[in-house]
């Protein structure tokens, strides 16, 4: 069965840089110009559609429970299209019992969102708090090797599915140093082998570190999250996005600079999303700049607001939201929607264009007597992807083998059953649905393609 990660039927996923590139094959291909966000579309009148004219999404926290509250369902199906499970991905829920994995509650979630045109985040699989009591009773060696078992099997029952998973959630302390924790002391790379499980349970998916009080830049745990991001990335543990949680609720507010934080992850080549945001009484000041400073970072990839209205808030008695206990509209959501419609201040956007690449890596091998050939051809491309299809002829049982070219990976695939020696080698054999099947490379800057070889058997 085909399917992609973040496909061209995505609502958010393209910016008007894109589309206007798309049809310019021939831009020189390696400066970054400045390109003025846009201005010129008509003014959207929902936070989805209004995040998605810049390529951002904007998202709501989903309780299962309200999901039969149509003044609840209604709201959040018109104004946004990303959603985070708020308690009903996270271990307690999912792994009720070790070994036994309980999906009822982020199915019927992830069902609604899908259903209504909105992408899922994943929240949350390492995490010291809402352990299941069995897990919270473990350490050592059985707590890693459960960590372990749990993210491998949440993630094969929503492989493909999501568009980001929040891997671990909260583990530093104030001062930037580790959160002590039964995880914590399974041992200090607990976190890198976590991230390492993830990508290979699946590779199409965006993996991230989220944590609240990571806004302000000169904060000690903003810098030790940062130290950490920094290390994975030139160590090559796999690492795709940060999330600021940014509450701005419990006595904290906006910082002024919160873009220096965001872009300084961004700078590190991760996406980076404010991912649980509420005000307190909902400042219409902090939540226009929140928004903007999001929307003045190019790798800032989108809003979400913890909850839907003031009365599905956690912390309600602050009425933090955007929608009032009555589902009205706030002052402050017209400062977001304001916001987000007038663009982002000048973003900075790799012209690097979408031209097909040149290359035929077409690798023919003649293993065992037997003998097939993978063939590519370009598929749909975006800035920052692009799609390949593959058919192999000559045999009905074969492998072939993909390696794509540093720092280039592969994102998602289609029609194949694989596995991942690295995230840079893909090794595909047939899924009993013939012998056309594809891959999404982000290219990372990288857009030669890759090189193949395919055995029969
Ligand atoms: O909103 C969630 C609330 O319903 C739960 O009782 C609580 C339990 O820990 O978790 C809340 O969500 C938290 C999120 O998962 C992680 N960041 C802080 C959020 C607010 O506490």
């Amino acid at each position: 069965m085909a399917r992609t990660s973040a496909g061209p039927h995505s609502k958010w996923w393209r910016s008007p840089a894109t589309r206007a590139l798309a049809g310019v094959a021939t831009v020189a291909a390696t400066a970054a110009v400045l390109v003025t966000a846009p201005g010129a579309d008509a003014a959207a009148s929902t936070l989805g559609a209004a995040a998605a004219q810049s390529g951002r999404y904007f998202g709501t926290a989903i309780a299962a429970s309200k999901l039969g509250n149509s003044a609840y369902t209604t709201i959040a199906a018109r104004e946004f299209n990303m959603v985070t499970p708020e308690n009903e991905m996270k271990p307690d829920a999912t792994e009720p019992n070790q070994n036994q994995f309980n999906f009822s509650s982020g199915d019927q979630i992830y069902n609604w969102a899908v259903g209504h045109g909105a992408k899922v985040r994943g929240h949350t699989l390492a995490w010291h708090a809402q352990q299941p009591g069995w897990m919270q009773n473990m350490g050592g060696s059985s707590l890693r090797n459960a960590m372990i078992n749990h993210i491998q099997k949440v993630m094969a029952h929503y492989q493909g599915k999501l568009a980001y998973w929040d891997v671990v959630n909260e583990a530093f302390n104030e001062d930037g140093s580790r959160r002590s924790s039964n995880l914590q002391s399974t041992g200090n790379d607990w976190i890198e082998v976590a991230f390492k499980t993830a990508r290979a349970a699946d590779p199409s998916t965006k993996l991230c570190y989220n944590d609240y009080n990571i806004d302000n830049w000169n904060y000690g745990k903003t810098q030790g999250v940062y130290n950490m991001v920094r290390d994975f990335k030139s160590r090559g543990v796999p690492i795709d996005c940060v999330g600021l949680q940014a509450h701005f609720t419990g006595g904290s507010s906006v910082p002024s600079n919160l873009q220096t934080t965001i872009s300084s992850f961004a700078a590190l080549g991760v996406d980076v999303a404010l991912t649980e945001v509420d005000v307190t009484n909902s400042s219409t000041s902090q939540y226009a700049a929140l928004t903007q400073a999001c929307m003045n970072v190019a790798r800032c990839v989108g809003i979400t607001v913890w909850g839907v209205r003031d009365s599905d808030s956690w912390r309600s008695n602050e009425s933090p939201l955007l929608f009032d206990g009555n589902g009205n509209k706030k002052a402050a959501y017209n400062s977001v929607l304001n916001v987000l419609n007038s663009g982002g201040g000048t973003t900075t956007t790799p012209t690097t264009t979408p031209t097909d690449p040149t290359t035929t890596p077409t690798t023919p091998t003649t293993p065992g007597g037997g003998s097939c050939t993978a063939s590519l051809s370009a598929g749909q491309s975006w800035s920052d992807r692009y799609n390949l299809n593959v058919s192999v002829s000559g045999a009905s049982s074969w492998t072939v083998t993909m390696t794509v070219p540093s720092p280039a990976r592969i994102s998602a695939t289609w029609n194949i059953n694989a596995t991942w020696p690295s995230s840079q080698v893909l090794v595909a054999t047939p899924n009993g649905n013939g012998n056309n099947w594809g891959v999404t490379i982000q290219h990372n800057g990288n857009w030669n393609w890759p090189s193949v070889s395919c055995s029969s058997s």
